[in-house]
């Protein structure tokens, strides 16, 4: 904890430095909130998270059509943090600065679905969480050491990666199937042609984790069946990825009838293991820059099963050994055994054959289908550490618990209303620990002051703890609760300040080391934003001006030397639609053209002590 000095002489200072004093957590906070002994706690008490304590776990959720990763503490369900991935966000220069502009590749909006952390040996480990744009048909990855979009990759021959983001049990991949079929290469194709020209394509992409870069390394070329969220199998099925898909009628309008039509559509399971040799021995064609393997050409680890029809979503259970789909328009969660899927496969017992995949029969690998009184409409399926299954039901509004051992029905909880996706704590991972599940609804209805026409979703927080779910809490969210992983928060090791690098490109950490240079009509400045000034040469009459001609391109690299954390510094500049921030320690650089001759003040944007309003300079245009 920073001291206040009273002293006459040390006022100045104290000003300079000293921002808003709080509680130092540092060292770990006093407590958290937790479920552990519920049963005597008010529901008030139960999510009440007093000063001082943190909560017990991170809520990764999609941030839908904003492009965004929203960030909440549970149980508290406040909101922490929006982290801009797809869409710009001026508020932290995010798609303003260079880096970030160039990856961000002129887009301004995506639409996020489904967030996945990354794994280890099926457990979250905490370090990165990727992410589907379903719009643009981009995967981007945000460090969980900073909360900061680490990279953006756009996938050629997509359709909209609707079906990611999942991981394999190591990371090995990050698992991205499309939703919308298209030709290959978005070539012209008519739709009569929507049989042979159109595919659904998947996209394995791999990670490096020191570089920070996201690589294509090969697709698969499906049937244009069109895919749900999708799932990677764990310890016996460690090397399997399973997708649902709901159109395999071909359908190419009025699609809520015509792919409505088959009382059977399929699981795709795939051998993600087997699918890499295929590549490393060279079975692949290069398409668009993708190494294309097409199971029609290069037979073999890839399979269908029968599945009841227009399902949406698959998971496979934490223990690995077998896979749920719940049918949308067929009121039942059905559980297939992998092991007997293996069985099928070894002795070769198939049905039939589609676009050169074998297809598996249905009853020899079907376990058993659940079928709850009266529920309608079941979607995802999450899990607890007690053998049992969570799903959501769009369309009777409720959460159905059931045994996945047994099928038998153990509670129903309503929720309001038309729940998505649901997430449990730990829910994706090989030991999930069956505390609490929020559930992702769609409607709200009248839950919470009325904005208008448009009511706010919403999110209700329910404890899983005991043999009855308790519905404890809500919380509205901004448009759209798609889905959400929640990791406890002892997984996530953050950075408090970016590191000291004399090294790194365009930095400056002395203030005689500030300078601004100009090579023909570029204007380069190597500048430092620091308590409570801007230096960006030090050596000038006046250090935080910058005087250009009008048509000069002006790059600002701007480093923040205050190595105290929480210690932002922001930069804008009036009148030319440009803000950014440096974190301390972090070095970011602007650029633009002047344009406009005349006089611009340029302020620090982001509180950052008690002198922060006079932290400000001027852009100096002189007209041609
Ligand atoms: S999909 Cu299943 S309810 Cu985008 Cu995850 Cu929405
Ligand atoms: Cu720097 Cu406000």
């Amino acid at each position: 904890m920073k001291k206040w000095v009273p002293a006459a002489s040390g006022l100045l200072a104290g000003f300079m430095a000293a921002t808003v004093f709080f509680a130092d957590f540092s060292t770990g906070p006093k407590g958290t909130a937790s479920n552990d002994n519920n049963a005597n706690k008010s529901n008030a008490e139960k999510v009440y998270v007093p000063y001082g304590e943190l909560d017990e776990y991170y809520m990764l959720s999609s941030g839908g059509h904003s492009g965004q990763l929203f960030v909440y503490g549970l149980p508290s369900m406040r909101k922490i943090r929006t982290v801009p991935v797809f869409s710009p966000d001026p508020a932290t220069g995010y798609g303003f600065d260079t880096k970030t502009k160039e990856m961000l590749g002129g887009y301004t909006w995506g639409d996020f679905h489904h967030p996945a952390i990354s794994e280890t040996n099926g457990e979250y480990d905490g370090k990165f969480v990727f992410a589907n744009d379903v719009a643009n048909n981009r995967i981007g990855v945000v460090d969980l050491s900073n909360f900061h979009t680490a990279d953006i990759m756009e996938m050629p021959n997509m359709g909209g990666p609707h079906a990611g983001t999942f991981v394999t049990q190591n990371t090995e991949y990050i698992v991205m199937p499309t939703r919308f079929s298209v030709p290959i290469g978005k070539e012209y194709a008519p739709l009569d042609e929507f049989e042979e020209k159109y595919k659904g394509v998947v996209s394995m992409v791999t990670f490096d984790q020191e570089k920070k870069k996201l690589d294509m390394s090969y697709q698969i070329m499906l049937p244009p069946w069109s895919y749900d969220l999708s799932d990677a199998g764990k310890k016996v099925s460690g090397d399997w990825i399973v997708m649902t898909t709901y159109n395999t009628e071909f359908a190419t309008t009025n699609n809520e009838i015509n792919a409505s039509q088959n009382d059977r559509d399929y699981i795709v399971l795939l051998n993600w293991k087997e699918l890499e040799k295929k590549v490393a021995a060279g079975e692949y064609e290069e398409v668009n820059g993708a190494k294309m393997i097409d199971p029609r050409k290069h037979k073999g680890s890839i399979y269908a099963v029968p599945v009841a029809k227009s399902p949406h979503g698959v998971d496979v259970t934490p223990d690995g050994t077998r896979f749920i789909a719940s049918g949308k328009l067929a009121p039942l969660m059905t559980v297939f055994s992998f092991e007997k899927a293996f069985e099928a496969i070894k002795s070769g017992d198939f049905e039939t054959e589609k676009f050169g995949i074998p297809v598996l029969p249905y009853d020899k690998i079907v376990e058993r289908e659940v079928d709850p009184p009266g529920a309608l409409g079941p979607l995802h399926t999450q899990f607890d550490d007690r053998g049992n299954a969570y799903n959501t039901m769009f369309i009777s509004s409720e959460i159905v618990k059931w045994k996945i051992d047994t099928g038998e029905i153990l509670d129903r909880t309503p929720v309001h209303y038309s729940p998505g996706h649901s997430t449990a704590t730990e829910g994706d991972t090989a030991s999930p620990d069956g505390k609490w599940i929020v559930s992702l609804n769609k409607i709200a209805k009248d839950n919470f002051l009325s904005v208008g026409p448009s009511h706010p979703e919403s999110m209700e927080l329910i404890d899983i703890s005991g043999d009855k779910m308790s519905l404890t809490y809500t919380a509205p969210v901004d448009p759209e609760p798609h889905y959400a992983q929640t990791i406890h928060r002892d997984k996530i090791k953050t950075i408090k300040i970016y590191e000291k690098d004399e090294k790194r490109e365009h930095s400056v950490w002395k203030q005689e080391d500030t300078r601004i240079e100009r090579k023909g009509n570029e204007v380069h400045v190597y500048g430092i934003a620091m308590r409570s000034k801007f230096v960006f040469d030090a050596k000038a009459k006046r250090p935080d001006e910058i005087k250009v001609n009008q048509g000069d391109k002006v790059i600002i690299h701007l480093t923040n030397i205050d190595l105290d954390q929480d210690i932002t510094h922001g930069f804008g500049i009036m009148d030319h639609d440009l803000n950014y921030e440096v974190q301390p320690g972090q070095t970011s650089t602007i650029e633009f053209t002047a344009e406009k001759a005349g006089t611009f003040p340029i302020y620090c944007t982001n509180f950052c002590s008690a002198l922060h309003q006079e932290m400000s300079g001027y852009l100096l245009v002189e007209p041609k």
